[in-house]
Order: structure tokens, then sequence, then C-alpha cells
């Protein structure tokens, strides 16, 4: 149930439906009040994006798929914007890539625990883990709630995939040795320079194309898997993206107008 009503046909009426499921799950007790916040952020780099997923985020997306299937013991971390966006398509991901499914949250408390853990069942997951006790291992070095993780979860995994975050914890993973995947609209984040791969797109959009390529990469030899990562540079992947900002931003300022990225949409 949506507190407005979005016309159709409003230009922004797909961002208008996001911000609206957000705010849905935070009177619900799934979103944190700071994800409202960090959905701003977000939305202020997907508009820089503009709005689709770039072919060096598609990219990125197929090196995280191949990397999951590879991986001994992969785990989805979901926190509350997470689950309120996409926890459909985290069960379908772990389905087809057999990851565990961890709650881990910034903003902690067994309410919203065990609200996300609801959502996550409604959508299909049969196990959810990082639940109030369950939570009992410690990341080292890591001193906010995060560092709260599931003993049969993220302190074992080989590559954890964590859709947007703060960065501390991803760095904290990869110091342990895990491959971090993170999604994070924000290509300047220390979230994505840290990652092992980072999808520079917006949760909505990677995670249902991660699903799709990962379900097509599951039925070749695991040589494509392979060969996909050894062909893949995050931090080349990465700069590409801020260079297609940077590359957008200046053709806009070259037309001497003042357009929008609304109307440069429609010119290019
Ligand atoms: O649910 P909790 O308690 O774990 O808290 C979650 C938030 C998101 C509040 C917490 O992790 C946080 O404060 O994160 P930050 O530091 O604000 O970072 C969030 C990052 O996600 C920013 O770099 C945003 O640009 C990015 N972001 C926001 N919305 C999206 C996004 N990236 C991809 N898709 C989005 N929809």
């Amino acid at each position: 149930m949506t507190s407005i009503k979005i016309q159709p046909e409003h230009p922004r009426a797909e961002s208008l439906r996001i911000r609206e499921k957000l705010i849905e799950h935070y009177k619900e007790g799934v979103v944190a009040s700071a994800g409202l916040i960090a959905h701003g952020r977000g939305e202020a780099f997907d508009y820089l994006l503009g709005e689709k997923t770039t072919k060096h985020a598609l990219n990125a997306i197929k090196a995280a798929a191949a990397i999951l299937l590879t991986a001994e013991k992969a785990v989805i971390s979901v926190n509350g914007n997470t689950a309120a966006l996409v926890a459909e398509e985290v069960v379908r991901l772990a389905n087809v890539v057999k990851a565990k499914i961890e709650v881990n949250l910034f903003y902690r408390s067994l309410e919203r625990e065990l609200a996300i853990k609801e959502l996550l069942e409604k959508a299909g997951a049969y196990e959810v883990l990082g639940i109030g006790e369950d939570a009992s291992a410690k990341i080292p070095e890591l001193g906010s709630e995060r560092r709260r993780v599931d003993p049969r979860g993220i302190l074992v995994a080989d590559v954890v995939l964590v859709p947007l975050e703060d960065g501390d914890r991803t760095e904290a993973l990869v110091k342990m040795g895990k491959k971090v995947i993170a999604i994070d609209l924000n290509p300047l984040s220390r979230t994505a320079r840290k990652a092992t791969i980072t999808i520079v797109d917006n949760v909505v959009r990677a995670m249902p194309k991660l699903v799709e390529i990962a379900e097509k990469l599951k039925k070749q030899d695991v040589k494509k898997c392979n060969e996909i990562l050894l062909n893949f540079d995050t931090k080349k992947n990465l700069a590409e993206s801020i260079t297609l900002i940077k590359e957008k931003l200046s053709k806009l300022a070259e037309k001497g107008k003042c357009l929008t990225l609304e109307d440069e949409k429609h010119e290019l």
C-alpha cells in the first residue's frame, strides 16, 4: 500500500515507486531511518549514471556471477534497504548459486532483524542466518554492529555479496581473505574501492540481472567462469564508471545549454 498515488506518466514514476517502497518498509521496521538518507545519495549517483545498467556494470555483474558460482561457501549479506527493494531476487540468487542468506545490520536491533527475516521468508527463503544470538562471532578490527556475524555464514564464507552498505566491513572482510562483491551506485565510496568486485548499479536493476546471468552461466562449463574472472580487472572497471560520469557531465557542459540529464537521455 503506497501513501501517494503515482501517475504512470510521471517522468520520474519509477524513482517515486522505489521511494514509496522504502518508506513503506521503513514504517514496517525493515528499513533504518538512515536507510532513507542513504537511498538519496544512491539516487544522486544513479541520476549521473543515466539510471540504467551501463556496459561496465554488466561486465562486473558477469564477474560477480562467475565468482559466486565458483565459490565454496557464498553468503548474501542483507540489510534493511536490500530486503525492502530486492528480497525476492536475494532468494532467487541464493537458490541459483547455492549461497546462504545472512542478515547483517549497521543499525542492529532484534525487531529489525526479525522483520527482515520475515520479509525474506515471505519471499521464499527457508533459512536466514545472523538473527539474534545466532550472530555470535565477531569480525576482527570492526567497531560497528556489523562486526557480529553468524559462525555458519559470513564468518566461514569465501565469497560475500554485500549490496549497498558502509565501507569499513568490506575492508575488514577483504582483510580476512574473503572475496567481496559490492553493489554500490557510488563508485567513489570506500565499499566500492575496497571490494573484490564492485557493481556500480542500482540494486533494483543489478540483482535481477545477476540472477539471470548466473542462471545462464551455471549451464556452461566452469572454464567459462574462470575465463570471465581472468579477464576482469576491478580497478579498471571502477575507473570506467567514473570516466563515464565525467564524460556525461562534460557533454552537457559543452552544449552550453542548461540541459538536465533527463534531456540528455532523449538527446543521446
Ligand atoms: O539496514 P542497516 O541498518 O544495515 O543500514 C543500512 C544503511 C544503508 C543505512 C547503512 O549501510 C549506511 O549508512 O550506508 P551508507 O554509508 O549510507 O552507504 C550506502 C551506499 O549505498 C551509498 O554509497 C549509496 O550511494 C549506495 N546506495 C544507496 N541506494 C542504493 C545504493 N547502491 C545501489 N543501489 C541502491 N538502490
